[in-house]
């Protein structure tokens, strides 16, 4: 799972140097597996659509033990990691990247607070979630970069980025 991320197809990703502003940033994001077994993948994945996010990989597996020890390694210890770890092993995930421009912020208000109790109406975890460790969905903060290297190799992402950069979807 831990595949090189070509330097190349990366700057590409992110539409480099050649770009037009707005520059497309992507992150990683994926439907744990209460949203598999919910059938509320799609609602993420229209979710994301609609707000016009760019789709740039998607797949559904297991997710291996290294990646959920790296992924939640700023949990380790706590006490609830042990049932986290649990949760995510309990069934399919589906890993997803999305682009666009400041999608991690924006992306993050969509998903919702942590805690879906806190989450605003309108969110995914404030509409479809009540408990904490039942939030259906992930969506990196920080190191985006970092998350998608661990989920994706660099062949799985689909570079079709000419059109959200140069089009008129994102104008600048
Ligand atoms: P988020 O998923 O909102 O980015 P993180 O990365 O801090 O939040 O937490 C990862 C996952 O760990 C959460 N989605 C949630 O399932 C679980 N988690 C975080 N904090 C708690 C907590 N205090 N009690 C139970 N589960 C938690």
């Amino acid at each position: 799972m831990s595949g090189q991320f070509g330097r190349a197809a990366l700057k590409e990703l992110l539409c480099g140097p050649r770009a037009r502003v707005p520059r497309l940033l992507v992150r990683p994001s994926s439907g744990k597996p209460d949203a598999v077994r919910r059938r509320l993948v799609g609602e993420v994945i229209r979710r994301s659509e609609r707000r016009s996010f760019q789709l740039v990989g998607m797949k559904m597996l297991r997710a291996p033990e290294s990646v959920l020890a790296e992924l939640y390694r700023h949990h380790r210890g706590k006490p609830f990691y042990a049932a986290l770890l649990s949760h995510m092993r309990s069934g399919p995930v589906v890993a997803m990247v999305w682009g666009g421009p400041n999608v991690v912020g924006t992306s993050r208000v969509m998903v919702g607070l942590t805690d879906p109790a806190e989450a605003g109406h309108g969110t995914i975890r404030g509409d479809f979630s009540l408990h904490m460790r039942r939030n259906l969905t992930h969506a990196s903060v920080e190191g985006a970069q970092r998350e998608i290297r661990l989920w994706f190799q660099s062949g799985e992402l689909v570079d079709w980025a000419d059109d959200g950069c140069r089009g008129s979807l994102y104008p600048a």
